[in-house]
């Protein structure tokens, strides 16, 4: 493989400008078809070789300057160029190989690999000028912008306030949902439940997945405070606390809202009785209820306010405090309700439900954060007694199965406080699935650790749950390809995929423009809020939009659409986001040596 345009020799220099010349003669549009400026024969950079591409996947944001960098062609051919967009120089030609057919979207994938270039800059990959990539970046921290704009994301989902055009700019609102909300078991008694994040594309705000939302966010923190020193302009910046942990605040202040203090239980939802239209918020003015105390609302809630603590004691110690006190009294009511039956909607109910009817997996995790936190015997008897049960995960970190957030907080406390049979059981169960996920990693023709079942409602926060999972394994047992692992799964979601789509709004040559979510729907703004990562490929097309646009038979890596009717395949969650601002921040602090 030659670097081109690196190197002095005059030859080297002739062979640059002429295929410099050639290419700067084209313009191109984002499908990647190479167009000449002027009418005529498309111009080719090497006519002696062939090529069927038909598309050629990188990551559409860009490439960490020392880092693999892998692009994707789909399609035969033999050779090809990484552009200077600058210059129209060609900096590096390499050849294309490794050719497979990728078994969740059938396609033929070839591999370029310009690892070796590292000059900072702009650049898009061409094929004998006739194909060509979407641009991107190579330089030191890529992923800066996505991260911030992730994050800022929740800002954006919050409630009960109005967001001030100077924090908001083009999305601002008027304030929403200013008196959530009323018992719906106790008609009219209404109970403070303002404020926090609107759960996705609709204006529900529910508890289990809140926790896990600021559960990710908080890991992020913990694992590299580092990637959160900008300020992202929220009404608290500049207060002396990172900006991640302002708006994770704005969530659990909402949160300690929905515990009922005489019992200790925490509420499920509140919501509107059905899903609003598509209006904004400021505009949805029916009856939000809240609905009854569960068992999985509680546990998680006992969990994320128990970790509140640990993060915020040395940054608000009174707040700190209160959450802890929550956590227990949550516990309290755990213990006193072992057996309830999971969360339904009752009758007459038909906003966001997020049943579950496995409750062990909340208990564990809650148990871990309550000893974590306060040491006290009684929360790890309850690990002890559990740790085998093997009707729950212990491993994976999804809004119904939040093993494990238990598990990796279990292996990072101080480990003189842990069991060494728990420890070592633990490891072993989170080490297998670390290495079951790079197996499907090193198969998958996109480098994405999903099988072809895996592409399910919300699967591109599933990629970003294993990213996580794998980016914890290298912290237990170090290895480079776990983060190399993780890293694909960032290129994945970032355009290097089937479809060539950069699921996220905002970034990317072929950004989302049509998610499910209201108020980018109703602001009659055309650029929809950024930041904000779609759900990704469904098979199960579990929408009648999905249904009508996607045709029945569709390979699974390849079940999505950009349409705003699809909920399926394009909504927008604080759960999907909250993994991802964990995986870019990691991969933001972690400059590669
Ligand atoms: O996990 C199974 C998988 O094992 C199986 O192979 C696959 C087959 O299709 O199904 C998977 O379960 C899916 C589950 O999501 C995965 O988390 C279910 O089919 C699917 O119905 C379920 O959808 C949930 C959806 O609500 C409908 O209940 C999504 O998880 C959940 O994210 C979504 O949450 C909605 C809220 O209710 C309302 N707010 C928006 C939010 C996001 O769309
Ligand atoms: O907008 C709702 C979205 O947040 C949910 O995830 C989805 C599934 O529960 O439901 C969406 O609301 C639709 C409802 O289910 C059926 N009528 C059309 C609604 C808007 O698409
Ligand atoms: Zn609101």
């Amino acid at each position: 493989m030659k670097v081109l345009g690196m190197r002095r020799g005059k030859c080297s220099a002739i062979v640059a400008a002429i295929i410099s010349i050639a290419l700067i003669m084209t313009a191109c549009d984002n499908n990647g078809e190479v167009k000449p400026s002027n009418e005529g024969e498309i111009n080719r950079v090497n006519p002696i070789e062939e090529s069927n591409v038909k598309m050629i996947a990188v990551n559409q944001v860009g490439y960490s300057i020392k880092d693999p960098k892998i692009a994707v062609f789909i399609g035969k051919a033999e050779s090809f160029y990484v552009i200077n967009k600058a210059t129209g120089e060609s900096m590096f030609t390499g050849k294309i190989g490794g050719y497979k057919t990728d078994v969740s979207s059938g396609d033929e994938v070839g591999y370029g690999d310009f690892s070796q270039l590292q000059q900072p800059g702009t650049y898009y990959i061409s094929v004998q000028g006739k194909f060509r990539s979407s641009d991107f970046i190579i330089a030191e921290r890529p992923y800066k912008d996505v991260k911030n704009a992730m994050l800022k994301a929740f800002y954006y989902q919050r409630c009960g306030i109005a967001l001030e055009e100077e924090y908001a700019g083009i999305w601002q609102h008027d304030i929403c949902h200013a008196d959530d909300g009323y018992l719906y078991d106790k008609q009219g008694v209404n109970v403070d439940t303002t404020g926090g994040w609107h759960d996705a594309g609709d204006y529900g705000k529910y508890v289990v997945p809140a926790a896990k939302a600021v559960a990710d966010l908080m890991w992020a923190y913990e694992i590299c405070p580092e990637s959160f020193s900008e300020q992202i302009n929220i009404p608290e910046s500049g207060n002396g606390v990172p900006d991640a942990l302002n708006e994770v605040r704005y969530e659990l202040e909402w949160m300690l809202k929905m515990q009922d203090t005489s019992t200790g239980g925490v509420y499920h939802k509140v919501a509107t009785l059905n899903f609003p239209g598509f209006i904004m918020p400021e505009a949805d003015k029916d009856k939000r209820y809240i609905n009854s105390i569960s068992a999985t609302a509680t546990a998680d809630f006992a969990a994320a306010m128990a970790m509140g603590h640990r993060v915020y004691k040395d940054i608000d110690e009174s707040f700190a405090d209160v959450m802890l006190e929550a956590s227990q009294k949550a516990w309290q009511w755990l213990d006193a309700n072992p057996d309830v039956p999971g969360f339904k909607n009752p009758q007459g109910v038909n906003s966001g439900e997020y049943g579950d009817s496995n409750d062990r997996d909340e208990r564990f995790w809650a148990a871990v954060e309550l000893y974590r936190s306060t040491g006290q015997q009684k929360y790890h008897d309850y690990i002890e007694a559990n740790y085998e049960d093997a009707s729950f995960s212990k491993t994976s970190f999804g809004w119904s199965a939040v093993g494990g957030y238990g598990t990796v907080s279990y292996l990072t406390m101080d480990k003189d406080k842990t069991n060494p049979n728990i420890y070592d059981y633990l490891t072993a169960q989170f080490m297998a699935e670390a290495n079951r996920l790079v197996g499907i990693w090193s198969n998958d023709g996109y480098k994405v650790a999903l099988g072809p079942n895996d592409y399910y409602w919300g699967s591109n926060g599933e990629v970003m749950n294993r990213a996580m999972c794998l980016i914890f394994a290298n912290n237990v047992e170090p290895n480079n390809k776990y983060i190399e692992a993780a890293r694909d799964q960032l290129s994945y979601i970032l355009g290097r995929n089937a479809l060539g789509q950069c699921y996220l709004t905002g970034f990317g040559a072929k950004p989302i423009m049509h998610p499910h979510h209201r108020p980018s729907e109703a602001d009659g703004i055309e650029q929809p809020v950024p930041g904000m990562l779609s759900g990704g490929p469904n098979s199960g097309r579990q929408d009648p939009t999905a249904e009508k646009e996607i045709p029945a038979g569709t390979p699974p890596a390849k079940c999505f659409v950009d349409n705003v009717g699809s909920y399926s395949t394009n909504e927008i969650a604080i759960y999907w986001n909250s993994p991802a601002v964990f995986v870019a921040a990691y991969f933001d602090r972690q400059v590669s040596n």
